[in-house]
């Protein structure tokens, strides 16, 4: 693991794209432009705090583990080679374990509008091919500015062709569950994780109970309408579903690193290939989440 100073040397940009110990002495960047901030740990290639245009775009949760065991509850985990449980081992650490590995600094750079690019890769090692048994590099990409991008760019590196599924799991910030709609998913087909059944969208999706949907081929845009906060739109590209959580509180409240009844101020919308997608030997898949207020 590179040290803060020669990240800082190699990579930094001065007040724009700066490396620091974060929580529990974790590396961390801290992107500024004039219209957005993040904070990404390389843990997992994490992003923990996103303002647009000085609206708090994610939540993150106040008891989120910072000490590198398991995922940091909340932000935009990252969840690949395989979403949920892996089929064929339940040993295997549920979300796959893209988001629970230290991920490499790739490259910085500032665009002429001002907008800040960093790129983190995660590369096959002794440890994945025990779990995963295929060459990869998978390229987390953050574009900031007056919106904001973060996309997986999987290149199958291996011979064989590779099968991957995923998400990007962004916990958006809400005012109150209870008074948050999301537009843009009416008539979509989707599967009820809890209920096991399957169902077509009437209307926005509104949030009174325990929610985990996954709506497959959805359209590509959705809005965020939540009390005393500006609406946010997301933009979808190469995902074949998306999926919607909430635990609602029983669930919150049986996870440690989820505070009790702060389920109220977030809502999970994914952009998703829950489908598995084929990759050829030598060929990429890219999907990316757009985020504009
Ligand atoms: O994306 C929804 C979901 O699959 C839920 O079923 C719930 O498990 C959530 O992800 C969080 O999973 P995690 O492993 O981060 O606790």
């Amino acid at each position: 693991m590179a040290s803060i100073k020669s990240l800082n040397k190699f990579f930094s940009i001065q007040d724009k794209a700066v490396f620091s110990n974060g929580k529990n002495n974790q590396t961390k960047l801290d992107l500024t432009t004039q219209h957005s901030k993040a904070e990404i740990y390389l843990h997992g290639a994490h992003l923990t705090q996103l303002t647009l245009n000085n609206n708090k775009v994610v939540w993150l949760s106040p008891d989120a583990i910072f000490d590198g065991t398991k995922a940091i509850r909340g932000g935009i985990p990252i969840c690949w080679p395989w979403f949920g449980k892996a089929s064929a081992d339940n040993n295997l650490p549920q979300h796959g374990f893209a988001r629970n590995s230290l991920i490499e600094v790739d490259s910085i750079i500032e665009q002429k509008n001002g907008d800040i690019v960093a790129a983190l890769k995660l590369k096959n090692s002794e440890t994945s091919m025990s779990i995963w048994p295929f060459k990869f590099e998978l390229v987390v990409t953050f574009q900031l500015g007056e919106q904001f991008t973060i996309s997986l760019s999987t290149h199958n590196l291996d011979s064989k062709p590779i099968n991957i599924s995923e998400a990007i799991h962004t916990y958006f910030a809400v005012e109150d569950i209870e008074h948050t709609r999301l537009v843009g998913l009416s008539d979509c087909h989707y599967f009820d994780q809890l209920s096991k059944k399957k169902s077509c969208q009437q209307g926005d999706v509104v949030f009174n109970q325990e929610t985990d949907n996954i709506y497959d081929q959805p359209k590509n845009h959705f809005v965020i309408q939540t009390t005393n906060r500006k609406a946010v739109n997301i933009k979808h590209i190469g995902a074949n579903a998306a999926v919607v959580w909430n635990p609602w509180n029983d669930k919150a409240a049986s996870m440690a690193d989820f505070t009790s009844n702060e389920y109220t101020k977030m809502l999970c919308v994914e952009a998703a290939n829950i489908q598995p997608i084929e990759i050829a030997p030598g060929l990429k898949h890219t999907i990316s989440q757009t985020i504009y207020v």
